[in-house]
């Protein structure tokens, strides 16, 4: 037994995370795949990296110095629990196999809750930041018990990515704790993108802008509040000339948006913890809706004229309306996703610190920004604070954009240009801050047709009205007083 940590999966994402092990000095670094092929490959390929391979998994678990470590990287579902129950068969009390692919979090907790009751600990970690990231420095969000956090915690710190010194990894809680944020971070992943998309959606249409003109503010918005990885690459992909047409590398590519999962169960679940993430959600939607082009031929057909385009005149200006608009739309899904995870902290008994997450995103995945530190800053100062709208940076913040963000989305109905996360994230905000809400009249509606009753403002208890009756008040539950 000579390594101190193996890889189980050697795909991309796997031989990736095993080079990267494999660089840091002091780790030996034990290799399998169910197909041999693979690990030959990547044996060969990387002869510096020494690693230990091996042709059978029983090979592989006595190649691992006990207690043993075993890091999976193989397709998520299936693959996964095949890969487990093999581990599990040859593992003992104490050792630890990590789970680093996507897993749905509830799967995650199943998988916990059967390997401790073997001794065995399992850890579901988060990882984020693609291929490049598994080999350069990834994000690393790991569950599972505190006591296995001690021997991994150290190896994870060495090859995840780090920012402004720190490693961007921290023990998130137990179980499916890790798997739950990453799920998160991918929900406010595509809201990010989408946020982005619809602000070049507006500097083009309405501002009358070129891609590569486009690339020029982003890659100036990069300089400023809004620097983050996404911009970045966003003023990368804008510049991108198509190497076949002379086009546009965005006017060449079909505008139906994919995706793998993730976002749908940050919504699916926030649905279930009863927590708005509306900003997230429509940007859901909004990748569904593109990939829709029956219904979209089919409007498209029945429209006689779409609405003048309401041209910026002083397009500076304008843009710089835009770059208020996205930062306050971004800070509300930020708030919403934040939301989400207190929610399932309480939910399912995790011990989240919402400062380290924020922090451990400061690097190596695809949301990372410097903006994330006023995240951090925020929870640090006041880990109780109801929504991080009210942390006074961001409440600043926005009060400054609040203007522009609500040209923005004037503008864009006018012009018929569609901002479901820009206006989404309005609408929350001014949900929040309204006095009144139409809620009042909804509880009225509801208490109509099914009795559900209501409270009122000027006295406790709880009240119907005998609305098929004389429309009497009558109290349903006496008054706590
Ligand atoms: P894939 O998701 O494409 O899976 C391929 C690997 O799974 C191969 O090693 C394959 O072995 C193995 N495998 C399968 Br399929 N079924 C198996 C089984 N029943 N028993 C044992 N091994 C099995 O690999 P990937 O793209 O490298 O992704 C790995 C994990 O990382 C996934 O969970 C994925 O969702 C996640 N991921 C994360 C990111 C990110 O940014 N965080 C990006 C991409 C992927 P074989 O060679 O014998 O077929």
């Amino acid at each position: 037994a000579t390594a101190n940590i193996g890889v189980v999966g050697l795909a991309v994402m796997g031989s990736n995370l095993a080079r990267n092990l494999a660089s840091r000095e002091g780790n030996t670094v034990a290799v399998y795949n169910r197909t041999y092929a693979r690990t030959e490959e990547l044996v060969n390929a990387h002869p510096e990296a020494g690693f230990v391979a091996s042709e059978s998994i029983d090979d592989f678990v006595a190649s691992l110095a006990t207690p043993r470590t075993a890091i999976i990287m193989v397709q998520a579902g299936r693959g996964t629990d095949a890969v487990i129950d093999q581990l599990v068969e040859r593992f003992e009390p104490g050792d630890i196999i990590v789970d680093g692919g996507n897993a749905n979090f509830h799967d995650t907790i199943a998988r916990e809750k059967r390997v401790a009751e073997t001794g065995i600990h399992f850890v579901g970690a988060g990882i984020s930041g693609g291929e490049e990231g598994a080999l350069k420095g990834p994000s690393i969000m790991p569950g599972g018990s505190a006591e296995s956090y001690e021997t991994l915690g150290p190896i994870l710190a060495s090859i995840a990515a780090v920012a402004e010194g720190e490693p961007c990894v921290t023990h998130v809680g137990t179980d499916g704790a890790g798997h739950f944020v990453k799920m998160i971070h991918n929900g406010i992943e595509y809201a990010d993108m989408q946020l982005i998309a619809e602000a070049y959606d507006l500097l083009r249409t309405v501002g009358g802008l070129e891609p590569a003109a486009i690339a020029d503010v982003f890659a100036e918005w990069n300089n400023g509040y809004l620097e983050s990885y996404l911009i970045e690459i966003t003023a990368e992909v804008l510049r991108q000339v198509d190497a076949e047409t002379g086009n546009p590398f965005v006017d060449i590519v079909l505008d139906q948006a994919g995706s793998k999962g993730t976002g749908v169960w940050t919504v699916q679940n926030a649905l279930d913890l009863g927590v708005p993430v509306g900003g997230i959600a429509e940007a859901v939607f909004a990748r569904a809706v593109s990939s829709k082009p029956n219904q979209r031929a089919a409007v498209q057909a029945t429209i006689q004229s779409r609405p003048d385009v309401q041209k910026a005149s002083d397009v500076a200006a304008f843009a710089d309306d835009v770059s208020k608009a996205l930062y306050a739309s971004k800070v509300v899904a930020y708030a919403q996703g934040f939301d989400a995870i207190i929610a399932g902290a309480e939910k399912y008994g995790w011990d989240i610190h919402k400062d380290k997450i924020a922090k451990i995103w400061r690097g190596g995945c695809i949301i990372r920004a410097q903006f994330l530190n006023r995240i951090a800053d925020a929870y640090d100062e006041n880990p109780d604070i109801a929504t991080l709208l009210e942390a006074p940076y961001f409440a600043d913040a926005v009060r400054e954009g609040e203007a522009a963000w609500r040209r923005i989305v004037a503008t864009a109905a006018l012009s018929g240009v569609p901002v479901p996360g820009f206006g989404a994230a309005l609408s929350y905000y001014d949900s929040l801050a309204v006095k009144r809400l139409p809620a009042a009249l909804v509880q009225g509606q509801r208490d109509f047709f099914g009795a559900h009753t209501y409270k009122r403002v000027d006295k406790d208890g709880v009240f119907h009205t005998l609305w098929s009756g004389d429309r009497t008040e009558i109290e349903t539950e006496p008054s706590t007083h």
